[in-house]
């Protein structure tokens, strides 16, 4: 029971949320978006906000909501995404989901007077390791999706719409222009990186997170034969993609503390060993700490690109399909959580996150803070991503303080 008096550890929920997973028979966690692993772990997420006593409600779009009602018509967010990427780790996202259910389940059992109301929400997707797109649950909850993303369809060719619906949800009780009105939001995340690992810090205070985009590129040659055609003659899709994904790479590696580029997938169209690729996809996941260094490298990559193509004689299609831009988070917040940290005797460390998050669109909008726990070696999207039970407290107890004393006025 989440909340019975007997306290289960935090960790005991992670285990089990992890259990729901596309792929029992292999590590790591895949829990993607509208799947049957994730409508089992949507079920888990309700129970639970039911047994802290947080009436919670499921939107249109699956996101699961639970509520303590404070006197004020304000409220204040937490939480995080409930989807992982493909052999993903048991901490990103389900950690900010669990301990904002047990700090609102605290808070209530403890009946303590809120001014303002609190809410948590795990949000249906943020990674896009199903469909095209990112960050569904909290564009939804500010009114930032369309129609068109309802056709969106997954590698097997299931639309938004298709999936939504086999998990018993209807596209057409979306509201378009929801009424959604918060005060704050304050998600808690494994830092995904190592840099407070490498200091030896509790508590980490995100800044700035970085702005990304994504693309899909379309290399298209001509598939001949392998044996008889000549080297000068051919338009190899993959010799050109291969450069191109080389040059993502020299961009990386040259503006590592700023910027950062990957090619994470890469298919060949029909390949067989013994014709010449005619047809190559690939992606490219390009992140800055600032849009205006983003754009410049995206403008420098595509520029290669059609170098690229003009000297291997291909036909290159850049559809750059997902862009969050950079945000800054609110200092109020950020001075509410050193405060909580500090008063717990928890130090704290300011960083950037290069990782995306859902704070990332709800920063757009509302006043948004990022309290980041240490990740054992930096390690996330992996199947050893691991924290540490003590860090996994620390950052449960201080983001109750900073949900309390935020509930409470300590926050304009
Ligand atoms: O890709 C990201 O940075 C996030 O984990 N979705
Ligand atoms: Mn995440
Ligand atoms: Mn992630």
């Amino acid at each position: 029971m989440l909340f019975s008096g007997t306290s289960r550890t935090i960790e005991s929920y992670l285990l089990d949320l992890s259990h729901c997973t596309e792929f029992r028979e292999r590590n790591g966690v895949t829990r993607r978006l509208y799947t049957a692993a994730w409508k089992q772990a949507q079920s888990l997420i309700l129970d639970w906000m039911c047994e802290a006593n947080l009436d919670p409600w499921i939107d249109a779009v699956g996101n699961v909501h639970g509520r303590v009602e404070g006197f004020s018509d304000q409220t204040i967010l937490t939480g995080s995404h409930l989807d992982t990427v493909v052999d993903g780790g048991a901490y990103d996202g389900a950690y900010g989901i669990i301990a904002g259910i047990m700090a609102l389940g605290e808070i209530k059992s403890r009946q303590i007077p809120l001014s303002r109301s609190l809410e948590v929400v795990a949000l249906c997707e943020e990674e896009g390791s199903r469909f095209p797109m990112t960050c569904w649950g909290s564009r939804a909850l500010l009114g930032k999706i369309s129609r068109e993303d309802l056709a969106l369809q997954d590698a097997e060719g299931v639309s938004v719409s298709e999936a939504m619906q086999s998990c018993g949800l209807s596209p057409h009780e979306i509201d378009w222009t929801p009424s959604y009105h918060y005060r704050g939001f304050v998600e808690l995340h494994i830092e995904q990186a190592s840099q407070l690992e490498s200091a030896h810090c509790p508590i980490g205070v995100v800044n700035t997170i970085f702005g990304q985009e994504r693309w899909n590129v379309t290399v298209i040659g001509e598939s001949v034969h392998a044996g008889t055609s000549r080297i000068v003659n051919r338009h190899d899709a993959l010799v050109a993609a291969s450069e191109m994904v080389l040059s993502v790479y020299r961009l990386a590696q040259q503006y590592e503390d700023k910027a950062i580029g990957t090619v994470g997938l890469l298919q060949v169209q029909n390949g067989t060993s013994n014709c010449v690729p005619g047809h190559v996809n690939f992606t490219v996941d390009l992140r800055a700490q600032n849009d205006a260094l983003r754009e410049s490298l995206a403008s420098e990559l595509q520029s290669m690109f059609t170098e690229c193509g003009r000297r291997y004689g291909v036909e290159i299609v850049v559809d750059p399909y997902t862009s969050v831009n950079a945000v800054s988070m609110n200092v109020e917040l950020q001075n509410l959580i050193q405060k909580a940290a500090h008063s717990q005797r928890l130090n704290t460390l300011l960083l950037d996150s290069r990782a995306g998050h859902d704070a990332q669109i709800l920063g757009t909008t509302i006043p948004t803070a990022m309290i980041f726990v240490p990740s054992y070696q930096g390690l996330s999207h992996h199947v050893n991503e691991f924290t540490k039970k003590e860090d996994l407290i620390n950052g449960q107890n201080v983001l109750r303080e900073v949900l309390e004393r935020a509930a409470n006025g300590m926050f304009s």
